[in-house]
């Protein structure tokens, strides 16, 4: 078999979207995700550019050597947009591969190991009782983990809190970048406030988590882990920026509080101290950030000897190719955790025809040949793709902070 065309989709179906389209001389194509937020037409660049013309005419059979001839050839290694493009190619490759086996994706990488896999969604709200009201309601809609971010009294509301929380209307994605503000010490206190009136609400069955957006320095995140002891969260994530993996000790030597972190990391090397010393219970990776099927595969067998459990990103700039081949692999290994599963809006989910589905806070993979997931291009005319980016924030004086 050998690739023959390569296609490079673009569309704003609520949120921005660049899919890779790869077709071959025997007529079978796959598809993959290379949505990289706010930075999307750097990879459509990399993909068209430089990806494209050297793939056309290679045996899409070939997934590991070609992953290794993009990434090692490539000489420049790792960083987002470079691992988004393999990422895209690399789900597309095995979107053919497990085509011409006629057989789900999960089969090719083990077969499964769980009928279902949990999800958790977020709730956000602009003070606690809004949030303690949201989260109820989520458990009623069938949720066993639900993630609970609350607004900052007196400050404006931050990226994962309040009405910017609704990712399926946009967010706080914005044609410029938003300027948020942030107050570590008015915020520490009020987090463990959250979760006492949560776990008041809904009990001690449910796994509750929450999101520091890289925001605390590692011995604030320490403390913050300490005072959430009580409340026994699934995980604490991104507590800190992550560029320094040893921080992660110091948060770890303080705390008995589960620990999750990866959502921007891209190669196994980001996260090699914290697997190896075992300073994370949960690594973040996602296919389309981290190397495709492949990457994916490779890091989470890699975490499975150091007790560290699987908890791909999934919020709605992950898309439902993404998402779907997050499923395949959730499915097949043995060291699954967990997956964010933000939900899509009805644009989204129209432009992506799929097999896997979302039913009650779990989710199904297909059982269609590939990974299940289409892309219908008529649809995807119909949006073009729209300027967005993430916001950004800074202290109460101005100065430049985390997020
Ligand atoms: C999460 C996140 C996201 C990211 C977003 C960036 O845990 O889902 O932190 O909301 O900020 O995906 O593009
Ligand atoms: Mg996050």
């Amino acid at each position: 078999m050998k690739i023959t065309d390569i296609k490079i989709i673009v569309a704003s179906p609520g949120r921005n979207f660049v899919t890779v389209k790869i077709y071959t001389d025997e007529g079978l194509t796959g598809i993959g995700d290379a949505t990289v937020n706010g930075r999307e037409k750097s990879v459509v660049a990399y993909l068209e550019d430089h990806l494209v013309p050297i793939l056309i005419g290679k045996d899409p059979m070939r997934t590991e050597d070609i992953w290794q001839y993009l990434y090692k050839g490539a000489y420049w290694r790792r960083g987002p947009i470079t691992m988004a493009a393999i990422s895209g190619i690399d789900m597309a490759l095995w979107d053919i591969k497990a085509k011409a086996a006629n057989m789900p994706l999960y089969q090719l990488l083990g077969g499964k190991s769980r009928d279902k896999v949990m999800v958790y969604k977020h709730v956000g709200g602009l003070d606690i009782s809004e949030v303690v009201e949201g989260v109820v309601k989520m458990r009623e809609a069938g949720l066993d983990a639900i993630r609970a971010q609350v607004s900052i009294p007196g400050l404006p509301p931050i990226y994962g809190t309040g009405p910017s929380l609704d990712q399926t209307k946009g967010g706080m994605i914005t044609a410029l970048p938003t300027e948020e503000v942030w107050a570590t010490h008015k915020y520490l206190p009020l987090v463990p406030k959250l979760f006492e009136k949560v776990r008041d609400a809904v009990g001690w069955d449910v796994h509750l988590l929450h999101d520091v957006h890289h925001r605390l320095t590692p011995i604030e995140a320490a403390r913050l882990g300490k005072d959430l002891e009580p409340f026994r969260l699934f995980w604490l994530e991104d507590a800190v920026a992550a560029e320094l993996q040893e921080g992660f000790r110091i948060i770890r030597q303080h705390t008995t509080q589960p620990l999750a972190v990866g959502e921007v990391f891209n190669s196994i090397y980001d996260l090699q101290t914290l697997i190896t010393e075992q300073l994370i219970d949960y690594i973040r990776v996602t296919s389309v950030h981290a190397g495709g099927v492949t990457g994916l595969k490779r890091i989470f067998d890699f975490a499975a000897i150091y007790h560290v459990r699987s908890a791909c990103h999934g919020p709605m700039d992950v898309s439902p190719v993404a998402m779907g081949c997050n499923i395949h692999v959730d499915t097949a290994i043995n060291n699954f955790g967990i997956q964010e599963f933000s939900g899509y809006t009805e644009e989204t989910y129209d432009m992506f025809p799929r097999s896997w589905r979302y039913e009650r806070g779990y989710l199904h993979v297909g059982e269609t040949p590939g990974h299940g997931v289409d892309i219908d291009e008529k649809v995807a005319a119909k949006f073009p793709y729209s300027p967005a980016y993430l916001p950004v924030a800074r202290l109460e004086d101005g100065g430049m902070t985390s997020w």
